[in-house]
Parts: C-alpha cells; structure tokens; sequence
C-alpha cells in the first residue's frame, strides 16, 4: 500500500516537473536553405526552400517566449527572413528585410535571428525578405497565448494551417528580372497553392489540389495565411461557414462569413465546423483585382474530406467571387473590429504628432537600357525608392553618411487630384533613398492615398515593428476636413498589413514606441520591386529600455 502511494507521489512530481518545465522559454529553431524538385509543381526544376519543404517549416511560439533560428544558407542566392508581423522590440536586426535591417547571408553563410515575442497572440509568417525569394521562401507563425490564459472564442478540437501561394514555372527571380530588362510588368503566376498544392494546372499531369480532413461534428481553428507575391484572394468551402477570430496576431470581435478575402501578408484565423453532411467539398481561393491589371486568373481547387467518406464527387459551389467584386472586399474589411476588451484593449493614439499624407501608385520613368525604353516604377508621394548597398540600420546605428536622408516628404509635394482625370498627368517619379524620423514615443496617423497615375489599384501596405489601427477608409481623395469625423477611434482593428482600396484611401495610426528603422512597402512584392516602399527611423528614447540593443556578432556584412 505504502509502496503503491509513494509511486502515486512520484509519478505526480514527474507529471509537475513536467508540466512546470514542458514549456521552454526559448525555442530553437535550425533553417537550412536548399534546393529541392516538387513532382507536384510539374517539373525538374528546383526551388529554394527551407529543409526541404514547401511551404516551409512552422514556426511554434508563446507569447513571451524568445525564438532563436539559426540560418544557413546552402542555396546559390542570397538570402534573409523576415518574421512578418513579430514587432521586434529594440531587436530591429533580426527583423530581416535586406539591405534595410541586415546585409544577406550569402550562399555558405550563417546569421542567428533572434527575438522575443511580447504581447503578440495568433497567427503570422515567415518569408525571404530579398528579391522575389519569398515566392517559395516562406511559412506559418503561431503564437500560442501565455500558459494557461485561454482563447477569447471557444476551444476548437483541431488547428490547421492554410498557406495560399503563388507559384510560377520560371524561376521566380526571372521573372521579376524580366522587369528589369524589359521595363515592362513582368508574367503573372502560373498557378495558386494551397499549402504548396496547386490543384489542377493545364500541361501538367502531376499537380494536384490540397486535401483538408476533418471529421464529422468537430470544429477547426483554420489559420490561413496569404504568402502570394503579387495577388489579393478570396477563399472559400463550398456550404461551410467561418467564424472570423483573429486577424495578423490581434483579436477581433467575432463575426460569420462564407467568404475570406485576404491580401498578401495578412493572416486571418477563424472557426470552421464540420457540421455538413459527411462527404467532400470543394476548397478554392481565386483572385481579386478591380481594375484592369494583369491577374492569373487559375482558380487553385483542392477538398475538405470528411473522414469515413464515400464520396467521389465534392460538392462544388455555384461560382467563385468575381474577380472585381468590390464590394465582397468591403463587407469583409468593414466587419473587422478590434476584439476591444478590458482584457485585450485598443489603445488608438488620440493625439497625433505626425499627421503624413502618403500618396502611393505606379509611374513610368525613361529608361535607356530597358528594351521598351521606359520602366514601370512605382513610388510613395512621388519617391520611387532605391535600395542603398549599406543597409539602412547599419548606417543609422554607425553614422554612415551618404547612405540615406531623412528628409522624406511627409505630405505630396505637389498636390494634385489623386484619383481624378489623370490622363494628362506626368508619369515621371524621382528616385530616392529617404527616409522619415520619429521621435521616440510619438503619435502618427498616416493617410494612404491610392492614386489613378497609369491605372488606379488596390495595394496591401505592410508596417514593420508595429502593429497599426486603421481607424478609417474611403473612395476618392481624403478630405482632410471632414473624413475624421467618420473615423472609429474606439474598436478599430489593429495589424500589420491594410488593404487601401483602388481609387481610395485609408488612414492608420500608431506609436513610434519601437526603435529602430522600419521598412513601409506595398506587399505586392511587383509595386515593392518598383519601389513603392520607403522607412521610418524612430529614435531612441531614454536609457537601454528605450533604445536599440547593439548589432549579434555574427550580423553579416554586404
Ligand atoms: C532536380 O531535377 C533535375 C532533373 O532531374 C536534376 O538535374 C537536379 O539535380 C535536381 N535538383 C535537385 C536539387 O534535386
Ligand atoms: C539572444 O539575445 C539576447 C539579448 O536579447 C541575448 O541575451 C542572448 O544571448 C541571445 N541568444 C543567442 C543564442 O544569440
Ligand atoms: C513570360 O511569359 C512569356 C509568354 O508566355 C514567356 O515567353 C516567357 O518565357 C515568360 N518569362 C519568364 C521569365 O518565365
Ligand atoms: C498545353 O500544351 C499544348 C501542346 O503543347 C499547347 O498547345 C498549349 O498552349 C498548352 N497550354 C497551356 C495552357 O500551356
Ligand atoms: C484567364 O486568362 C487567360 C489568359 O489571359 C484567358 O485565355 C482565359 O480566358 C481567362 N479565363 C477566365 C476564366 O477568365
Ligand atoms: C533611378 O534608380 C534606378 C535604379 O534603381 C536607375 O536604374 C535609374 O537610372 C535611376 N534614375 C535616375 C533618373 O537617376
Ligand atoms: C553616432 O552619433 C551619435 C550622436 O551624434 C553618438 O551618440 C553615437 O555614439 C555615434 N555612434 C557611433 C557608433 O559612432
Ligand atoms: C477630382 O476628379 C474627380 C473625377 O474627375 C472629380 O469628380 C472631382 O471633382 C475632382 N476633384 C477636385 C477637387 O477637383
Ligand atoms: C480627361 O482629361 C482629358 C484631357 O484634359 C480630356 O480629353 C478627357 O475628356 C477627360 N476625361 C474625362 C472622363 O473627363
Ligand atoms: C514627380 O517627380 C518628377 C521628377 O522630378 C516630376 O517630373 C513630376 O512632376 C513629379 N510629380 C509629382 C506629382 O510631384
Ligand atoms: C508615451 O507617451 C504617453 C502619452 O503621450 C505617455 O503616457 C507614456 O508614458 C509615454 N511612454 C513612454 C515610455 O515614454
Ligand atoms: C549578394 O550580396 C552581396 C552583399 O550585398 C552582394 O555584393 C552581391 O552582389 C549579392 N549577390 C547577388 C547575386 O545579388
Ligand atoms: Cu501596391
């Protein structure tokens, strides 16, 4: 008897010991960049991945944990890893993108990225932050709340993770230096992926769509994420519904859709319940573009299987959401509310310092070695930006000169009407390799202003080391008088990446509460090559707490 207790007692302090230790405060992580062929992508050519995989390994966190990935890099490109969304604070060398934070790790070379994730809960990504890379480099983020502290929304049985994506049969950089040579919009994609599946793709006998098992009765967390380059998605389950929850690792307020619409880099998590009849249906995600831009136009169609099936024949849905249905776009972005509890608050800046106006669109320059004569470009308040070969941070933290200047224009230099008849306007942009300072702890709303120079387009804009409110949107040009009084102040959604609608804007706020230098850019990875991208640099506060921590030693060198 006595025997049997004590082997109780044991087995429970192994169970605590256990439970109390289970959970590292620091993961580690090892990513080795190789070649690898996929028969599923139709082809003997190889593709840049991590480990091996496509999409690339996910990457499991708590909120406060430190994650410490160790790069090497055995691909004949150059590389570097962004952790989309992660906010990096005071740790701005590991935040990825080249020649902005970090020279890249070139072939044979090793760099250690390492970070804390502090008040941050739900689902990013990981991707290659340097030329078109990203198209294969690229994969999940979840961040698991803090031990015991549950989800704000009802314990799901299962998660799974969706990662959309864009796959060409070229080389993705060779596509992106089509651009380059010829000045004209390089090809769009050849097929979507859903988690590196690209369903049924013409000339190719050895593709196929992506199959989602589940089972009768149970409830998914689905963790989907854009990693496309260059295309906003809808994405849908033929006569399933989904509980939105979470939106680039932020809380929402829960809401019901059938529909997502999601554009690259942005993360949305929602509840989805298996609750039809026992049977397959069919997945799709297909793309969304308003006006007249190029879009391939492939809709990627895979399965959820429900276990025990005898079905051969999934049911399908009537049509996937037209490519130009706006308003499907609107009635999504507009349910997005800040989840706005005493737990989980949104603390919207009400005073603002910094009040920017940043014009953003496509232009066209002259260009002698273009074999058109003249290259699309693409700028933010006329600044086609133009990535210097000292990266930014470095420059900043070692008063290099003649890398940058700070004297970004926070507002157009010459005003004009945004999105009105621009037929006669000059295309012309100015290069430039500028950017706008903070002070540290200062208030800023930024109006992103799409403008109608060459066509008028939506463009997912992307904010490192902070997450923002976007606390207001509209068609038209921002009228600086009365569009404020329409604003939400109170449960805005906070991200990392919005969606400015095509002839429209859309104003943001957040707290320079970050130092360090922060890149801004279209998450069309095509504007961002074009140079619709430009940074922040937010100046240290007072003591350690408030600046940025000293450079690893293994930071590589250009
Ligand atoms: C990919 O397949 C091609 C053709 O079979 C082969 O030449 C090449 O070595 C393979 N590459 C890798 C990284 O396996
Ligand atoms: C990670 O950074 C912290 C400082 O924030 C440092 O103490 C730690 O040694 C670093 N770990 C590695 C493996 O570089
Ligand atoms: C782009 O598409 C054209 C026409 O289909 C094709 O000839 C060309 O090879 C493609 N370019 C790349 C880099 O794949
Ligand atoms: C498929 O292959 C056929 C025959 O080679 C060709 O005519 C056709 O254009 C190809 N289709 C696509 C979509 O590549
Ligand atoms: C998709 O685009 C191709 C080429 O641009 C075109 O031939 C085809 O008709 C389009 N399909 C649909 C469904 O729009
Ligand atoms: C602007 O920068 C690009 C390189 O990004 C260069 O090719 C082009 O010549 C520059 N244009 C001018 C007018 O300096
Ligand atoms: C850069 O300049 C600032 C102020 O001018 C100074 O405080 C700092 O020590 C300098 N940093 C380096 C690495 O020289
Ligand atoms: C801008 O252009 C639009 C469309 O042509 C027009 O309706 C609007 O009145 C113009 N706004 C101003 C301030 O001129
Ligand atoms: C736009 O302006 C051009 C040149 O001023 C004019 O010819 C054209 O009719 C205008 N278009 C519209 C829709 O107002
Ligand atoms: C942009 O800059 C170019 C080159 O300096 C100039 O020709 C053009 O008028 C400017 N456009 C605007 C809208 O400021
Ligand atoms: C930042 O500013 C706010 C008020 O604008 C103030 O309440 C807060 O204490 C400041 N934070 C720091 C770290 O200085
Ligand atoms: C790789 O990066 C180094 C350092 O910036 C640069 O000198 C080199 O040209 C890059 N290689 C390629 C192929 O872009
Ligand atoms: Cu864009």
């Amino acid at each position: 008897m006595a025997s049997w207790v004590g082997s109780v007692m044991i087995f429970l302090a192994v169970v605590c010991l256990f439970l109390t230790t289970v959970e590292p405060k620091v993961r580690h992580y090892n990513f080795n960049v190789v070649m690898k062929n996929f028969t599923r992508l139709c082809g003997t050519k190889p593709i840049v991945t991590v480990n091996g995989m496509f999409p690339g390994p996910t990457l499991y966190a708590r909120e406060d944990d430190t994650v410490i990935v160790k790069l090497v890099n055995n691909a004949p490109y150059n590389i570097t890893i962004h952790w989309h969304g992660i906010r990096q604070l005071r740790s701005g060398w590991s935040d990825g993108p080249a020649y902005v934070t970090q020279c890249p790790i070139q072939t044979g070379q090793t760099y250690v990225y390492n970070f804390t994730i502090t008040g941050q809960r739900g689902t990013l990504l990981w991707h290659a932050h340097i030329t078109w890379l990203r198209a294969t480099v690229h994969g999940a983020i979840v961040i698991l709340p803090k031990h015991g502290v549950p989800y704000p929304f009802p314990k799901p049985d299962h998660e799974k993770i969706i990662v959309l994506g864009e796959w060409w049969k070229s080389d993705a950089d060779a596509v992106m230096n089509q651009w380059m040579q010829t000045g004209l919009p390089p090809n769009v994609s050849d097929a979507h992926t859903i988690n590196g599946f690209p369903g049924p793709v013409p000339n190719c006998t050895t593709s196929k769509g992506y199959t989602l098992h589940v089972e009768s009765g149970k409830t998914y967390l689905i963790r989907l994420i854009n990693a496309a380059l260059n295309e906003d998605l809808f994405f849908k389950v033929a006569k399933h519904q989904f509980t939105v929850v979470e939106v680039d690792a932020c809380y929402v307020k829960p809401f019901e859709t059938d529909t997502m619409y999601i554009a690259p880099g942005q993360t949305t998590t929602a509840l989805l319940t298996a609750n039809q009849k026992v049977g397959k249906y069919m997945m799709a995600i297909s793309p969304f573009m308003d006006t007249s831009v190029a879009v391939d136009n492939l809709t990627d169609i895979s399965t959820v299987r429900y276990k025990n099936t005898k079905t051969y024949t999934p049911t399908t849905f009537s049509a996937v959401p037209a490519k130009n249905a706006t308003p499907e776009t609107f009635q999504f972005i507009d349910a997005l509310k800040s989840l706005n509890s005493p737990k989980y608050p949104a603390l919207v800046p009400l005073n603002i310092d910094h009040s920017l106006l940043f014009v953003v669109g496509v232009g066209v320059n002259p260009c002698a070695t273009c074999s058109s004569g003249n290259r699309v470009v693409a700028s933010i308040n006329n600044v086609t930006f133009v990535m210097p070969t000292t990266p930014l941070l470095q420059a900043y933290y070692y008063n290099i000169s003649g890398v940058f200047t700070d004297d970004f224009p926070g507002t157009p230099v010459m005003p004009y009407n945004y999105t009105g008849n621009v037929t006669t306007m000059n295309m012309q942009t100015k290069n430039g390799t500028r950017v706008y300072r903070l002070a540290y702890n200062s208030t800023v709303q930024v109006v992103l202003q799409g403008n109608a120079v060459v066509a008028p387009e939506s463009h997912p804009i992307h904010l490192h080391g902070f997450n923002f409110f976007v606390v207001g949107k509209g068609s038209g040009n921002f009228d600086p008088v009365n569009d404020p009084n329409t604003f939400n102040l109170v449960d805005p959604v906070e991200r990392n990446t919005l969606n400015v609608p095509t002839a429209g804007w859309a104003a943001i706020r957040f707290r320079a509460d970050n130092p360090g230098v922060w890149f801004l850019h279209c998450h069309l990875e095509v504007h961002t090559t074009w140079g619709l991208k430009m940074a922040f640099l937010v100046e240290n506060g007072e003591g350690p707490n408030e600046s940025i921590m000293p450079p690893p030693k293994d930071l590589p060198t250009c």
